[in-house]
């Protein structure tokens, strides 16, 4: 039997630095969906999770040499492709017949570029891969032209050959459930934050009601992989996934991925009314994502019922005009209507903002610090642009020339930031995350209103680490 490895190569560390501890280990979803592919179609499917097992990058590449694959592959986001790239050349060293496939976001928007940066990749999926990876494998095993099979690009001879673009699939109802048996389920684990409110942090679950989302913000790489509708699994497909994770794996925590989860009330409602009639919003708490216009507070009391405890929302700016830079189609007054609701609603909204975007300047990014500190949410995150391929905003620095960092420093976190306004140079960009952090979560009023909500105890350790972490970040030139 053949054997297909799938790979997370550990990138926690180099991507969070003192701030790991804090955020998510996620499952590695889309890997273990492809790996369900490829295990109806008989072969053995292996997953090393890098992260989740907490392995050294040599120790993976031993624990993959081990396995002795046919096929290996990862997930590519951008500012985890150089340390790909290095992995899959250490590795082809000592397994160079073995085919390297990879997939994701980054590869999926520069496809070609990335096999002419990274030599050991044979094969790269652009888009979704369950059924890519499908036709890809049969289509060796039956001697067929990989030029006939769509969304690829491979090496053919000294060529380099990109072959037309898959649509997206059209019945996500006939994956596979993702192949969580392969994952050491307990390892996984969700934001820091989630513990305030129930104690735990783990087993987690993800999942996804749908793929796709129906905005087109210029930030956003969403669409490199699943385009711009927004599709839906079928409810039936929905509640076994929920069974599995909650019967057989024991999560405690649920993270919906979708991009905006709220959008299709109709959905959200017969998901919400499963879970409260299996009784599992007693056993789980439950964090979605969302934009702030599809909040609806008789869905927001639903989801509520169902177990949702937070929503983070994407508000990305407080001034009007970068929003609509941004194409994020949607207003202030949308933005403050969306936290009053939650908050009616009962369920804690966190904001994720954005600073350096097209067109920001000092006095636009101050406007969203002040929003940030006057909305009732409960934690902000705030990222320094990333213009990201795919996006308009990496467009913009490709047609003005401007000099853009290895991929290694695409992570919002890593530092310097990449400036590409000319108003915004990496230090004053550095400035402004590090006034909007101590802003938002040094306010006394906060820090009061977190120990009366939730358990005083686990926020007062988090607030002493994050502190601890921070001044680390900042002796490092890194906050
Ligand atoms: C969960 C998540 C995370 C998790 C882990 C990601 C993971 N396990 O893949 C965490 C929290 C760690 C994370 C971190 C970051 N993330 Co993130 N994340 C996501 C999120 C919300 C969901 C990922 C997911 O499960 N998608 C669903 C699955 C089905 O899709 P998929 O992973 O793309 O897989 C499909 C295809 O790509 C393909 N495929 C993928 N891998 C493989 C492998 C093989 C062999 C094959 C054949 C096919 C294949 O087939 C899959 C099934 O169709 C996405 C948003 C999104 N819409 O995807 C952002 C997203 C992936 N993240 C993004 C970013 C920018 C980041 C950060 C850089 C942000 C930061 N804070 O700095 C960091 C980088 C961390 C690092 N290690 O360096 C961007 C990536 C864009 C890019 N070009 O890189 C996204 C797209 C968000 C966005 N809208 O822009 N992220
Ligand atoms: S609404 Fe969110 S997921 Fe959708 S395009 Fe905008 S940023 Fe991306």
């Amino acid at each position: 039997m053949k054997k297909f490895v799938f790979v997370v190569i550990p990138t926690i560390e180099n991507a969070y630095h003192s701030l790991k501890d804090f955020v998510e280990i996620a499952i590695p979803y889309g890997m273990a969906s492809v790996a369900g592919v490829v295990e109806k179609l008989g072969y053995e499917a292996v997953i090393i999770d890098g992260d989740a097992e907490n392995l050294t990058f040599q120790d993976t590449i031993e624990r993959v040499i081990r396995e002795n694959p046919d096929f290996v592959g990862s997930t590519c986001m951008t500012a985890t492709m150089d340390t790909t790239t290095k992995f899959y050349d250490k590795l082809k060293e000592s397994l160079p017949a073995c085919k390297v496939i990879v997939g994701g976001p980054h590869v999926s928007a520069l496809p070609t570029r990335t096999l002419r940066e990274c030599n050991s990749i044979d094969y790269v999926i652009k888009g979704e891969g369950e059924e890519a990876i499908e036709e890809l494998l049969n289509g060796m095993e039956n001697g067929i032209d990989p030029e006939s099979i769509k969304g690829l690009c491979f090496r053919k001879g000294e060529r380099i050959v990109e072959t037309r673009p898959r649509e997206p699939i059209a019945d996500l109802g006939k994956l596979p459930i993702p192949a969580y048996h392969l994952l050491k389920y307990g390892l996984y684990r969700s934001y820091g934050w989630n513990a305030w409110t129930s104690g735990h942090r783990k087993p987690l679950g993800t999942m996804f009601t749908g793929r796709g989302c129906m905005g087109n913000c210029n930030f956003c790489a969403s669409q490199a992989v699943f385009g711009h509708s927004v599709r839906y699994f079928p409810l039936q497909r929905i509640k076994e996934e929920l069974d599995i994770l909650v019967e057989k794996y024991g999560i405690k925590i649920l993270y919906f991925e979708d991009d905006t989860f709220p959008a299709n009330r109709n959905v959200v409602n017969k998901v919400c009314d499963y879970i409260i009639e299996k009784g599992y919003h007693r056993r789980l708490e439950i964090m979605v994502s969302s934009r702030t216009d599809t909040a609806h507070l008789p869905t927001l009391n639903k989801m509520r019922k169902a177990g949702v405890r937070w929503i983070c929302f994407g508000v990305e700016s407080g001034n009007q005009r970068i929003l609509d830079i941004m194409r994020k189609n949607t207003t202030i007054q949308e933005i403050r209507d969306a936290f009053k609701k939650a908050k009616e609603a009962g369920i804690y909204a966190a904001g994720n903002y954005i600073i350096g975007c097209l067109g920001e300047t000092y006095a636009t990014a101050v406007d969203t610090i002040r929003l940030a500190c006057e909305l009732e949410q409960y934690y902000a995150s705030f990222s320094v642009a990333i213009p990201l391929p795919g996006t308009d905003l990496y467009r913009h620095c490709v047609e003005k020339g401007i000099k853009l960092p290895p991929w290694n420093d695409f992570g919002s976190v890593n530092s310097p930031p990449i400036a590409f306004n000319d108003s915004l140079d990496a230090g004053k960009l550095m400035e402004l995350r590090r006034i909007a952090t101590n802003r938002f979560f040094k306010r006394p009023g906060y820090i009061l209103k977190l120990l009366r909500t939730f358990n005083a105890m686990t926020v007062l350790k988090d607030f002493a680490k994050m502190y601890f972490s921070l001044r680390r970040e900042i002796k490092e030139n890194r906050f």
